[in-house]
C-alpha cells in the first residue's frame, strides 16, 4: 500500500515550501497527505495535489497510521515529537538541530549518502543545516573523485535562514535606508534605522541593510559561532571523514533567500579545473556556471527559488597543492531545507514499494 505521509509544521516558512515541493512533483509515492501544526495552525486548509486538506494539531494521534513525517519545526518541537512518531511507527525525517549529531540518527543529503538512511536505530533520520547543505553536494562529487582532506568556508548566508523575522527585519531595514545618503558615515545606518523606530527586536546582532555581519548562530567556546561549529561537524558526519579538518567563518548577508560559500578545498589527489567541471558537470543536481572572461557565475539573486546547487569561479589555488577554490549557491529554503527533507523521505518511500 502507498505510504501515507505526514507534514509537521506545514504552515511555517519551510513547511510552506514543502507544500508547493509536494504539487510541483510530476507523481509522489504518497497514499494519504496529512498536514500537521501548532494548535495554533489547526483547522486551517491547504490544497495539496489538488485535494483540500486540514490542517491537524499536533498531537500523538496525529502519527497514528503515518508511515513517513517530515518535520519542519523550531528544534525543542521535534526533540519532543520526532521520538513520538518514531514510536507510533512513523520514519520522522527532521529538518531540526535536534538529532543531528546522535551517533543513531543518520544525517543525509541523497547524492552525498543515501546509504546511511538504513541504518536508523531510532527511527529518525536528520536534514543537515541550510550552510553545509548548500556545499555538500559539490563536495560529496569531489570528494568521491579526489578524497577530500581539509575545507576552509567563508559563508554569505540569507536573511531567511533566520526564518520569516530575518526576512521581515531586512525588508524593514532596506526600507529604512533606502534612497537616503546612508552608508557613508560609521554609524549612520544605525541611525536611519533608530529614526524608523527599527531599534530592538532584531534576529541580527547588527544593522544587515547596506551592510555584512560576521555572526550566525550562539555564541560556543572560544569564540565560534553555532553555525561555524555545525558546518564542520555536519561535513564530518555526512561526507564520513571523522577527522576532516574544518575552519568555517559564517557571515549574514542582505540577501533575502540562498546561501553562497567561498570554498577552499583541499584533497588527497591531485586535482585540476578541468577534472573539478567534469565531476560536476556529471551530477544531476549541480548546475556549473563557470565563465568568469563572460561574467558567467552563480549569485543568490539567479539562483533563489531554484532547486539545484550552483557551482562557478572554480580555481586551481597557486600556492596550495591539490586544492581548489569556488564559489557555490544554493536556495537555503528548497535544498537547503524543505527539497533536502522530501528527498530523504522519497528513498525511505521506495521501501514501501
Ligand atoms: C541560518 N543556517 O542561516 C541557519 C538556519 O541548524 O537548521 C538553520 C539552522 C539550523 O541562520
Amino acid at each position: 500500500m502507498a505510504p501515507t505521509l505526514a507534514l509537521v509544521g506545514a504552515t511555517g516558512a519551510v513547511g510552506t515550501v514543502m507544500i508547493d515541493i509536494v504539487n510541483a512533483r510530476e507523481s509522489v509515492p504518497w497514499g494519504d497527505i496529512r498536514l500537521i501544526a501548532s494548535p495554533r495552525s489547526a483547522g486551517k486548509k491547504i490544497v495539496v495535489r489538488g485535494e483540500e486538506r486540514t490542517v491537524q494539531a499536533l498531537g500523538p494521534e496525529a502519527f497514528d497510521g503515518v508511515d513517513v513525517a517530515m518535520f519542519d519545526v523550531p528544534d525543542e518541537v521535534s526533540a519532543q515529537w520526532a521520538p513520538i512518531a518514531a514510536e507510533r511507527g512513523a520514519v520522522a525525517v527532521d529538518n531540526s538541530g535536534a538529532f543531528r549529531m546522535d551517533p543513531d540518527v543518520p544525517l543525509v543529503v541523497p547524492e552525498v549518502n543515501a546509504g546511511a538512511i538504513a541504518d536508523r536505530p531510532r527511527g529518525i533520520i536528520a536534514n543537515p543545516n541550510c550552510t553545509t547543505l548548500s556545499m555538500m553536494a559539490a563536495l560529496g562529487a569531489l570528494h568521491r573523485e579526489f578524497g577530500l582532506r581539509e575545507l576552509v568556508v567563508a559563508s554569505y548566508q540569507a536573511a531567511s535562514g533566520a526564518g520569516q523575522a530575518g526576512v521581515d527585519r531586512l525588508y524593514a531595514e532596506l526600507a529604512a535606508v533606502g534612497g537616503k545618503n546612508v552608508g557613508v558615515r560609521a554609524g549612520d545606518v544605525r541611525e536611519a534605522l533608530a529614526a524608523a523606530g527599527l531599534t530592538d527586536d532584531s534576529p541580527f546582532p547588527a544593522p544587515l541593510a547596506l551592510n555584512v555581519v560576521p555572526w550566525a548562530g550562539s555564541l560556543k567556546q572560544d569564540g565560534w559561532a553555532s553555525e561555524e561549529l555545525k558546518v564542520r561537524n555536519e561535513s564530518r558526519k555526512i561526507l564520513g571523514i571523522p577527522d576532516l579538518r574544518v575552519s568555517a567563518t559564517c557571515v549574514r548577508v542582505p540577501v533575502v533567500t540562498t546561501h553562497a560559500l567561498a570554498v577552499h578545498a583541499t584533497f588527497e589527489r591531485e586535482v585540476t579545473v578541468d577534472g573539478a567541471h567534469k565531476v560536476f558537470a556529471a551530477q544531476p543536481s549541480i548546475v556549473l556556471q563557470d565563465d568568469p572572461a563572460a561574467g558567467v557565475f552563480p549569485t543568490p539573486a539567479d539562483v533563489v527559488g531554484n532547486d539545484p546547487t550552483y557551482v562557478g569561479r572554480v580555481r586551481q589555488a597557486v600556492d596550495f597543492p591539490n586544492t581548489l577554490d569556488f564559489f557555490v549557491c544554493g536556495d537555503n529554503l528548497r535544498k537547503g531545507a524543505a527539497l533536502n527533507t522530501y528527498e530523504i523521505a522519497e528513498v525511505v518511500a521506495r521501501e514501501f514499494a
